[in-house]
């Protein structure tokens, strides 16, 4: 099955009961059994939801996994992949990353005895100094966030697989459309189901993908015990959003390359972060690994002016002010007092994230309007 043909079938039924086509919310906290322990593979809506398996099953396959598991947000499926480590372990992660799961290892499982290293991972090679006996798992995010850094997924899988560590990808900003991080040699597929996979604004939820069922079970355990699950009626709307994922990508796409090809020629513009230009550092591995290169694009202004940025962005009309990313509205986002102000500056400003960055989350509008509304913000 080909990728549009599995966002709209894969793993979904009609209703066994009705043959209702769309996959009902299966509003209930329990199931009834015929005797104990004799039901219809359904106990409780903790252990199992059949509007959460449809989509689980719908993920896996998008991902080219065999499991999938959802969450109550992206950092709740972070947190069951943690949950896999014991005091001790140590997890080498890339050191650009969203800020809440930068807090999330730091603030939370530091406390616990779990050692972070934070590191470039431009060279997958750097990756080796890291490693020792208590290394467990390296923590990937391609394309990074807020920077656009690309990490050669295959070349990290090599390495981890060569050390017995674990490899996870967090794959929100790609999407499966764009990258399975699984067939490059991961075992683990993190998501902000949140943002592309949703689609429209409207629902918070994290998943995780394996292709190995006794990590599936490791993590399903982990999901059932800690109790993070999200709601029949959030996998509803997921499963309505992912039927146009790739429509959808397709256009973040091109809408993407416009803008980034329009900021990179203009005069009050510094630099811009866009794993498409041929000047990016990693552009061969992002044009390898990657069919396209999505819709997410950071900039800089002439002068690093924090204030001139925060005009820019107040005198958007389409490019929203808001944190979150992957609606079919664009977004603008100030990293450095929103989605990162919770990595301390000293870190932001080692990967280049200086108070002037501006990340846009290029929606599916028309692109005259789009950036017609660049052209008025930045004048
Ligand atoms: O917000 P939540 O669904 O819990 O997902 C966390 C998360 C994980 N990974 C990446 C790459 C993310 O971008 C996010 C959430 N990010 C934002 C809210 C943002 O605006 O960057």
């Amino acid at each position: 099955m080909k990728f549009g043909t599995k966002a709209i079938h894969a793993g979904i039924e009609p209703d066994p009961s009705t043959g209702a086509i769309m996959t009902p919310i299966y509003q209930t906290s329990t199931y009834v059994q015929a005797s104990p322990g004799d039901h219809k593979g359904f106990e409780y809506s903790r252990s199992g939801n059949p509007t959460r398996d449809a989509l689980q099953k719908n993920l896996a396959a998008l991902e080219n996994g065999t499991h999938g598991l959802c969450f109550g947000s992206g950092l709740a499926a972070i947190d069951a992949v943690i949950k896999l480590l014991s005091p001790g372990d140590e997890v080498i992660s890339t050191n650009d990353l969203y800020g809440g799961t930068y807090r999330i290892f730091t603030k939370i499982f530091e406390k616990y005895g779990i050692k972070f290293h934070f590191i470039g991972m431009g060279e997958a090679a750097n990756i080796e100094k890291y490693i020792n006996s208590n290394t467990k798992l390296i923590w990937v995010e391609t394309p990074t966030n807020p920077m656009m850094n690309i990490i050669d997924i295959k070349a990290v899988a090599r390495i981890s697989k060569k050390h017995e560590v674990l490899l996870a990808v967090d794959n929100t900003f790609a999407t499966p459309y764009l990258q399975t991080p699984l067939d490059l040699g991961a075992d683990i597929i993190m998501h902000s189901i949140t943002k592309y996979l949703g689609g429209h604004s409207d629902v918070i939820m994290g998943a995780l993908i394996v292709k190995d069922k006794k990590l599936a079970d490791e993590l399903a355990f982990i999901q059932n015990s800690c109790g993070a699950v999200t709601g029949p009626q959030d996998c509803f709307l997921v499963l309505r959003g992912i039927k146009t994922l790739h429509i959808r990508m397709q256009r973040h796409c091109e809408n993407g390359k416009a803008v980034a090809q329009y900021l990179v020629k203009h005069p009050k513009v510094d630099k811009v972060y866009w794993p498409g230009f041929e000047s990016h550092p990693n552009h061969s591995i992002a044009a390898e690994q990657m069919r396209d290169f999505g819709g997410m694009i950071s900039f800089t202004l002439k002068g690093n002016d924090r204030q001139e940025s925060f005009r820019v962005m107040e005198r958007f009309h389409f490019f929203s002010l808001a944190e979150s990313l992957g609606g079919v509205e664009s977004l603008a986002n100030h990293p450095a007092t929103m989605t990162h102000a919770s990595i301390p500056k000293k870190e932001r400003e080692k990967i280049g994230l200086s108070d002037s960055l501006i990340r846009l989350s290029v929606g599916i509008e028309n692109i005259e309007d789009l950036i017609e509304d660049l052209e008025q913000a930045l004048g």
